[in-house]
């Protein structure tokens, strides 16, 4: 007996944070600083009992909650629900990750979700209040496609989105630059040749458009190579994110399948940019989505886990802090303390 509890303590995850909330399921977080605040717009998992599969039908989320915390560690508050699939017109179904802006009095929500044909594009809904409820434009930002959608603003105003999933978030269809169904360049029998890239945009000035051409994020391998749609350690799958510290450009992803949370620097938002190191060790689950934000001088990492349920599609989100070194790399944070 003592011998099995022996056994079994040792084999407990002990996790390197808590989750945030517990009232509900949440993952995918984008935090930004609104007014003093930390806001958190995140997927609201629910389970719909859609058995799993590489399509991602079992993330069949229908809404999204805000959270909000004064500071970190402190009280989250769910402001309930901003928006709801049933408001969005041209929504079928899977609203996934979302992301969220602030311009000239207006808060912006962006959001992927399916159309009525099962086609993935990104959706934009705007709010006077950073908690909501948001009003969705009735349809989605013409020419968006793919899902993931991450809007940077850089210091001198400009805004632009990182977007794009690969395998069930469908940026492989698009691969010619039109829409193919069947679109079979995924990860999948094309090892030599460069990795699908994420794609980035200039916004408009109303932050509900593409200004300009959509352009592929590449990720340079320190000999100035693309890495390689083999190389699933490091190419990118999805869940970008991007910061700036000391003036450089930091672009960070998912690697999806091998569960990798990953950086990459550039010189400017459009990049190139150059694989620097991994952010994240994978967590426990699947999926593994993050977003990086500074709060009164340091940086934070939000993240999500399946901590509080064991299954891939009910989420929970977490935050620890995130340190650059002094050359501008990033400490590697392991999601679990060492035992
Ligand atoms: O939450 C649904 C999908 O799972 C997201 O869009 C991906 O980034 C992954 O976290």
């Amino acid at each position: 007996m003592a011998f099995y509890q022996a056994s079994a303590q040792k084999q407990k995850p002990k996790f390197l944070t808590e989750p945030l909330i517990s009232n509900i399921y949440t993952a995918d977080p984008s935090a930004h600083v609104f007014n003093g605040k930390i806001y958190i717009y995140p997927s609201h998992d629910i389970d719909a009992g859609i058995p799993e599969n590489d399509n991602g039908d079992h993330f069949a989320m229908r809404d999204y909650h805000i959270l909000s915390m004064d500071y970190i560690g402190g009280k989250v508050t769910d402001h309930g629900v901003a928006i709801d699939i049933k408001d969005i017109p041209w929504a079928g179904r899977q609203l996934w990750a979302p992301d969220a802006a602030y311009k000239n009095g207006t808060y912006f929500l962006y959001f992927p979700v399916k159309d009525k044909k099962d086609v993935f594009h990104i959706g934009v809904a705007t709010s006077k209040n950073p908690a909501g409820p948001f009003k969705a434009q009735p349809q989605p930002i013409p020419g968006s496609f793919s899902i993931d959608p991450a809007v940077f603003t850089d210091t001198d105003g400009s805004s632009y989105m990182y977007f794009g999933g690969i395998w069930g978030g469908q940026l492989q269809r698009w691969a010619t630059g039109k829409y193919d169904a069947n679109g079979s360049k995924t990860d999948l029998g094309h090892d030599n040749e460069p990795a699908l890239s994420c794609k980035v945009v200039k916004m408009s000035k109303d932050m509900m458009h593409f200004d300009g051409k959509v352009k592929d994020v590449v990720i340079l391998d320190k000999q100035g190579k693309p890495l390689l749609t083999k190389d699933h350690d490091h190419r990118f799958f999805e869940g970008s994110w991007m910061h700036k510290y000391k003036g450089k450009y930091y672009f960070s992803y998912s690697t999806g399948d091998t569960h990798y949370l990953e950086y990459a620097i550039g010189d400017k938002p459009f990049g190139p940019f150059t694989y620097a190191g991994m952010l994240m060790k994978p967590v426990q689950g699947w999926t593994t989505h993050h977003s990086i934000v500074e709060f009164k001088g340091k940086w934070y990492i939000f993240y999500h886990d399946t901590e509080l349920s064991g299954k891939t599609h009910l989420r929970n989100i977490k935050v620890t802090e995130l340190k650059h070194n002094a050359d501008g790399t990033i400490q590697t944070i392991d999601p679990f303390k060492a035992s």
